[in-house]
């Protein structure tokens, strides 16, 4: 049966990885993948969410089907953590995913299933997988000016010049905070400017939402999605737990959505529950009751958030390092790698140098020259600059 049949590509990101788990030098570095790591390198689990564990271990007495739509209580929970508590009980719906990943791709599936002529309009760049899961949903999809490689901001113009000639067929992928992969984020103004369009031109925003609390804080994160949320007749998001709450493994994420009517928001809702039918039935429950554990306990919650904004702030201060490294050593300004939000910065590093920095200093970005910020200990800043500056002379 499966005689023809040839191999599919790699996961580029997890070929990276296992590519640098493989090499033998001592002084490698794993700047690709996107995963946290503290001074030690080491990808902890949060207190909170060991004691949230085992509480769950000793609490629950059932493993039968939790129910459709997930654990409903999570589900408030994150909808009030990601649009704050004001949001609109009767238009917004939000369901539990397997990761962000799976409610990227039940959204793809929604908007597939209700218009066959919509385009996807990704910016450019984007997360890698957002292109191959839009495309497997059937969806067209097209990239809309993002990313300014001599500023290395987003270059607002072009992108609501791109944006003013859409229409209501286009969907607008918007990355909610701490962009992948340039880690150049919208000002609030432009989240202002892009939501006025999206009233005017019609097109549906679609917003992904996989590292609030990783920029600035939790609430500052969720600025420009908010203002966007509450003003738009319709709108989609999804939103992940793997990297604010450590839980990459769990798959906990939640696909949420509003139409312009509360009769509209229940089709949705169902559609999408009927996608999930059709695939994985119900999500993994482990990871959301432990998210749903810690939202609802006051102490848990503190705890997580401390511990979060610590890992925040271990960024931010790897990213002031860098930029001082990186001035030391070049006649160039590296502010923006302060102005960059979340784990990755693009500082526009060409193929060539990456792949030297690869071959010859065993130091793994991705082939793009993302740099995953969190990857970098205090310990190796001065080895990456110096790298750096052995193979741009090259
Ligand atoms: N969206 C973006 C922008 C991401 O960077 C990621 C990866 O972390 C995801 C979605 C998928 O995350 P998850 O692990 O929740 O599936
Ligand atoms: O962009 C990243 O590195 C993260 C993690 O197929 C990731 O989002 C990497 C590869 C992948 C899914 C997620």
């Amino acid at each position: 049966f499966f005689e023809s049949l040839s191999s599919a590509p790699h996961d580029p990101i997890m070929a990276l990885s296992s590519l640098c788990l493989q090499d033998s030098r001592t002084q490698k570095l794993d700047l690709g993948i996107g995963v946290y790591r503290n001074a030690l390198g080491q990808t902890p689990v949060f207190d909170a969410v060991k004691a949230a564990e085992q509480s769950l271990v000793a609490a629950q007495d059932s493993k039968a089907y939790v129910g459709m739509q997930g654990h409903l209580g999570f589900n408030h929970a994150m909808t009030s953590l990601i649009l704050g508590e004001q949001w609109d009980k009767s238009r917004v719906r939000t369901l539990q995913t397997p990761g962000a990943s799976g409610a990227l791709r039940l959204l793809a599936d929604l908007i597939a299933r209700t218009n066959t002529d919509a385009t996807i309009w990704l910016s450019d760049p984007s997360y890698t997988n957002h292109e191959p899961i839009f495309r497997a949903a059937g969806l067209d999809v097209r990239y809309y000016p993002y990313f300014d490689a001599a500023t290395k901001q987003v270059n607002g113009d072009a992108m609501i010049a791109q944006l003013s000639q859409l229409g209501a067929n286009d969907v607008v992928v918007l990355h909610g905070c701490c962009h992948n992969p340039t880690g150049a984020d919208m000002s609030l103004e432009l989240w202002q400017q892009v939501t006025e369009l999206s009233l005017k031109t019609g097109f549906l925003p679609f917003i992904d939402m996989a590292y609030q609390g990783f920029g600035r804080s939790l609430e500052e994160d969720a600025q420009g999605t908010r203002y966007l949320t509450a003003r738009v007749p319709s709108f989609l998001l999804a939103s992940s737990c793997s990297k604010n709450f450590g839980l990459y493994r769990e798959r906990v994420g939640v696909a949420m959505m509003a139409g312009h009517s509360e009769k509209a928001s229940d089709s949705m809702l169902s559609q999408l529950l009927s996608l999930a039918r059709n695939s994985y039935t119900m999500p993994p429950d482990h990871g959301a009751a432990i998210v749903a554990a810690i939202l609802s306990n006051e102490s848990l919650k503190a705890s997580w958030q401390v511990e979060l904004s610590n890992m925040t702030q271990h960024i931010q201060s790897t990213r002031q390092q860098l930029r001082q490294a990186l001035e030391h050593r070049f006649n160039r300004d590296y502010s923006f790698i302060e102005q960059h939000q979340g784990m990755f910065s693009m500082l526009g590093i060409d193929a060539d140098s990456v792949h030297r920095l690869r071959t010859q200093k065993a130091i793994y970005l991705l082939d793009n020259g993302r740099l995953n910020i969190a990857g970098l200990a205090p310990s190796q800043i001065e080895y990456f600059a110096d790298s750096l500056l052995a193979v741009e002379r090259m």
